[in-house]
């Protein structure tokens, strides 16, 4: 059942009730609330909205750094004439894990912060009447959480946070909540494979439904003009003279689902999609047959205040900064977004690298940066680990499977990325991506291309990986962790040996780099640059820019970050990661006005 995955709609047969709002609240650091009855009521809360991240809203460091148990709940009123169909809650996400109870039953759980899951409420629910919804989160790291950690006992007790990754442990429910009606007989998913064929688009779909009545699809284009139609739950759907999606020059046509029984109609739903297909040739990453060039940004889901939590003026603003600096894509770095951030990419027509939560497979204790020396308390490296082998694995196959199904619709989403930064120099790495790569080729019914950011310990000749990846993404810091200063110049000139030694050893595969930079804090000036100062961090734009205008088969650049965004406390971070072109509230640092020179003047197309 892939219910869950459908994003929610109103339409003849469906109806939505928002939950989102203001919810009570309350700590659990011994893990005592379901004993205690916490499931029918919280017993001392405080209030949180949602959505949002609880930890900067408070102002003590304990609120904050809070690691474990916590609970949220409250009420929500369910109509009596729902109960002629399925009423399920839907939570966009629970970060990281969730069990959800319904006047005091357990009615679901999930793992992973970053997918959708639905609590299917009819057994229990009070008809026409208010009900009571508790929320049991935890927020706690492992070898086996998508994003990976550890979790350590201060001297008083007191659990903490111990990220293998640079983005602060935000948590909670960071996005939409919603009560959903649905006829008891529902249309469950649907996919579609476009194939262009001349001036006409052939598309393949298939749809899941819980029943046996007849389902219809049709096509409607922007100006609401029925445009294709077929009836029975696969078929192909033929667009003459068909509007393409492509970069930065989007057309959505509706998808409109029906099942019916003869005249009556039992469920509809519509998705807003874009025609085009994505594939690796010749070297170059084609949209619709044509050789695209990237260029955008690592993100984050980041904002003052609400942490993680969805803003959808944030993401607006984003958008917009983005669309201004002549950007045409950006990866979900490094975790699952928002399904709003992919509709906006679908309307905007970017291109999305969709990257999954799994960041942090390599052992770290400071900021992650310990992982490069391969120090800290563990003894074995990431997947030398048994438990990772096994356990780790299917909880990473499981997140690839609901995000495959999550998100196989969307037009944006041209490319998977399957890891960030594992540590794939040792040869234990070999089977585990193999197992991850050989199953999203098998879900995911486009056949995207697939890959995963290498990091810098795992340069070209010391990967053991690449061969599962259809193209090469690349996360290189020289200007920064390595030749950096006034050793720059030194950087450039080994980055472009290890181009080199990639092309010999991929030569069929385009490379691009998702990650590059240099942490800025805006409104330091120096003449000559220093690093941290603005004036180095266009030095460094420029360093890289040289060396991608090198090689034709690059093929694409996304600098480190689009903003500054807010990381775990240390040495090496001052109030959160400052890589950013822009500021965590959004405003360009003198970087971002050279890319947008760049970038404005580099087609998206390459003919
Ligand atoms: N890459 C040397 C992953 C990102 C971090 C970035 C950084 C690292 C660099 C790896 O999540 O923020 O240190 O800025």
């Amino acid at each position: 059942m892939a219910f869950e995955s459908l994003y929610p709609r109103v339409t003849p047969s469906r109806r939505i009730q928002d939950m989102c709002g203001s919810w009570d609240f309350q700590f659990d650091p011994d893990s005592k609330g379901v004993a205690e009855g916490w499931t029918a009521g919280l017993p001392n809360p405080t209030d949180m909205p949602v959505p949002a991240s609880f930890a900067d809203v408070f102002t003590d460091k304990y609120s904050r750094e809070y690691t474990g148990d916590f609970w949220y709940a409250t009420t929500v009123f369910v109509p009596g004439e729902w109960q002629n169909g399925n009423v399920d809650i839907r939570f966009d996400s629970a970060t990281h894990a969730a069990t959800v109870f319904v006047n005091g039953a357990e009615v679901t759980s999930h793992e992973g912060g970053f997918l959708p899951f639905v609590a299917h409420i009819n057994e229990v629910v009070k008809w026409n009447d208010y009900n009571t919804v508790a929320v049991k989160v935890n927020n706690e790291l492992s070898w086996q959480t998508l994003p990976v950690g550890e979790v350590h006992t201060l001297g008083d007790g007191t659990k903490m946070s111990a990220p293998y990754f640079d983005f602060y442990n935000y948590s909670g429910l960071q996005r939409n909540v919603r009560l959903l009606f649905t006829p008891f007989e529902r249309i469950e998913d649907f996919e579609v494979v476009h194939h262009i064929n001349g001036s006409n688009a052939h598309i393949d779909y298939a749809v899941s439904t819980n029943g046996e009545h007849d389902v219809e699809v049709i096509v409607l284009d922007e100006d609401g003009t029925q445009v294709a139609r077929a009836t029975g739950k696969e078929g192909t759907l033929v667009i003459e003279d068909v509007q393409l999606w492509n970069l930065r020059a989007a057309y959505l046509y509706r998808f409109v689902v029906r099942i019916t029984d003869g005249d009556r109609l039992i469920d509809e739903y519509f998705d807003e999609i874009g025609v085009r297909t994505v594939e690796i040739k010749d070297c170059q990453i084609l949209v619709n047959g044509r050789p695209v060039y990237l260029k955008g940004f690592g993100r984050h889901e980041d904002s003052n205040v609400h942490g993680r939590g969805f803003d959808a003026v944030m993401n607006k603003r984003d958008f917009e900064d983005m669309k201004w600096i002549g950007a045409n894509s950006f990866r979900t770095s490094h975790y699952p977004y928002a399904e709003e951030q992919l509709y906006e990419a679908d309307r905007d027509g970017f291109f999305v690298i969709d990257e999954v939560a799994a960041v942090g497979m390599m052992k770290s204790l400071m900021n992650f940066l310990d992982a490069a020396g391969g120090s800290g308390t563990a003894q074995k490296t990431y997947f030398e680990e048994e438990s990772v082998q096994t356990e780790t694995l299917e909880v990473h196959k499981r997140t690839l499977r609901e995000l495959v199904t999550r998100d196989k619709r969307h037009a944006s989403v041209c490319a998977w990325s399957l890891l960030n930064e594992p540590d794939s120099k040792v040869p234990e790495a070999v089977p585990y991506f193999e197992a991850i790569f050989d199953l999203v080729r098998e879900i995911d019914p486009q056949k995207r291309p697939r890959s995963y950011a290498s990091v810098m310990m795992a340069p070209a000749g010391t990967d053991t990986t690449h061969h599962v990846a259809d193209f090469i993404m690349l996360n290189r810091y020289h200007g920064w962790y390595v030749n950096s200063g006034y050793a720059s110049a030194d950087g450039a000139t080994m980055m472009r040996a290890e181009l080199e030694k990639w092309h010999e050893l991929e030569p069929d595969k385009p490379l691009m780099f998702t990650e590059y930079g240099a942490d800025t804090m805006a409104g330091v000036h120096k003449l000559p640059s220093v690093m941290w100062s603005e004036e180095y961090q266009v030095e460094i734009m420029k360093m890289w820019a040289e060396i991608f205008d090198s090689y034709d088969w690059v093929v694409g650049e996304q600098p480190w970050n689009l903003n500054d965004f807010q990381t775990t406390e240390g040495i090496m971070r001052v109030d959160g990661n400052k890589k950013g072109l822009f500021t965590r509230d959004r405003q360009p640092k003198m970087a971002a006005f050279f890319l947008r020179d760049r970038w404005t003047a580099i087609p998206d197309y390459k003919n």
